[in-house]
């Protein structure tokens, strides 16, 4: 019998000695490397919980859906004792063990797997359980926790649509009680049925309908197909060329996301191309492109080179004299560190006067506050060179769900305090 189908359960005790004193009292970070260690094993998320002893020892719970991870410290004995339990075929625990032992820098462990269930022992079952849900009416709560404490959770029902670890990520697909189906691509979200038109509609419309005359529009990402919708919808445009690295994310949309993807089959318009958009933006030409939409995933994982110096320096060449690149720039309360890293990037590339960055209220992302970044090349404003006729005509024309000539003037307007962090960047951007 193979080790992956031999028993229900696999559960491995461990004993973590002479470990870093410091992070055995950290709770905040255990909490958040325990999550980071759940995920690491391929498990979904549930909950949290942390317990903090006097005058010494802690312990943190990690709850998933295929069983739990938890620790309990003593720092003074520079001890840990985890226990790392997962049920079915998909995840490894030895991934979590793994990894826990470098963020406590171990010096030290002994370490056991359990099985836990022996098929051997147990009867028959009628149909074979494959590790995923089974139950079509099952409600769960599927949570995206970041690092920063925030976090945002959804309702899910019956059995995960899809899971594939692909080259690149884990891409996986639920089907949500409010907001229809969703893609998660390494344990984050990127878009559901339901909202995912607020977070389209701005990316493309709002550069679209400031830049007069756009020829050419490059997209970078975006294998859901979401933002090549609605790029298509401007018949002014010539050629959208949009270059996603992820095969099995588009192939995943076109199935479960229909509504979404639909653009991606056989558009007159569109080039699609599966692979680097960071080589394809290397090897292109000076002056290519009027508009680059850079729609990614978080600065981590396979999106963290679409954040260099070098690749925005690039994005700034190949776009025409009067170009506009737009990112997804995240969320400047959930994200302040990335958000500001971001903007210091574009000012340096394009010219403090040049950027701006605007923003909306996506229910699917955690804070619920997203935002782009507006980096104009030539200096066209996204307020002074708005036609609101253009927009008016265009958004009745296509019966838009967000987007309209009033929304595209208030999603500049800043709230003091990301005014505050963003003046802060410009006077520091070369530091
Ligand atoms: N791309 C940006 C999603 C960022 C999600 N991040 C997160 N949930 N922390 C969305 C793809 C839509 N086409």
């Amino acid at each position: 019998m193979n080790k992956e189908t031999e028993a229900l359960g696999r559960h491995i005790l461990v004993e973590y000695y002479g470990c870093n004193k410091e992070k055995l009292r950290d709770v905040t970070l255990l909490e958040q490397e325990l999550l980071q260690a759940a995920k690491i094993t391929g498990a979904t998320v549930l909950n949290s919980i942390v317990h903090k002893f006097t005058p010494q020892g802690l312990s943190v719970a990690v709850i998933i859906a295929e069983s739990h991870l938890t620790i309990h410290t003593w720092a003074d004995h520079q001890y840990a004792s985890v226990d790392l339990y997962t049920c079915g075929n998909l995840c490894d625990p030895w991934k979590a063990f793994e990894y826990m032992s470098g963020v406590l820098e171990t010096k030290n462990y002994s370490a056991m797997e359990m099985k836990r269930g022996i098929k051997h022992f147990l009867p028959k079952p009628e149909e074979e359980f494959d590790g995923d849900y089974q139950d079509p009416e099952m409600t769960r709560w599927y949570h995206d926790l970041d690092k920063y404490g925030y976090g945002v959770s959804i309702q899910t029902i019956g059995n995960r649509l899809f899971r594939e670890q692909s080259a690149f990520q884990r891409v996986e697909i639920f089907k949500t009680k409010k907001y229809g189906n969703m893609l998660v691509l390494d344990s984050k979200i990127q878009t559901t049925e339901g909202d995912e038109y607020i977070y389209h509609e701005l990316i493309a419309h709002v550069p679209l309908l400031t830049l007069q005359n756009a020829k050419r529009v490059l997209i970078i990402g975006g294998g859901d197909g979401g933002t090549a919708r609605e790029v298509l919808r401007h018949e002014n445009l010539e050629e959208v060329v949009m270059v996603e690295i992820d095969q099995v994310v588009i192939d995943a949309s076109k199935k479960f996301l229909p509504t979404i993807s639909c653009a991606l089959d056989n558009h007159p318009k569109l080039k699609l191309l599966v692979d680097d958009g960071i080589n394809y933006v290397k090897q292109s030409g000076d002056k290519s492109f009027d508009v680059i939409l850079v729609d990614s995933t978080d600065p981590i994982g396979p999106g963290v080179t679409l954040f260099d110096d070098d690749f925005y320096k690039h994005c700034h060449r190949i776009l025409t004299d009067k170009g506009i690149l737009i990112t997804q720039s995240e969320s400047p309360t959930g994200a302040p560190d990335e958000y500001k890293e971001l903007y210091k990037k574009y000012y340096r590339v394009f010219g403090d006067d040049n950027v701006h960055s605007y923003k909306c209220a996506t229910p699917t992302y955690s804070t619920g506050l997203w935002t782009f970044s507006y980096c104009a090349k030539g200096g066209v404003h996204p307020l002074k060179d708005l036609d609101e006729e253009k927009v008016k005509e265009f958004e009745v024309k296509n019966q838009l769900k967000y987007y309209n000539a009033d929304v595209h003037k208030s999603v500049f307007a800043q709230p003091n305090y990301m005014r505050k962090m963003l003046n802060e960047l410009k006077a520091t951007k070369f530091e």
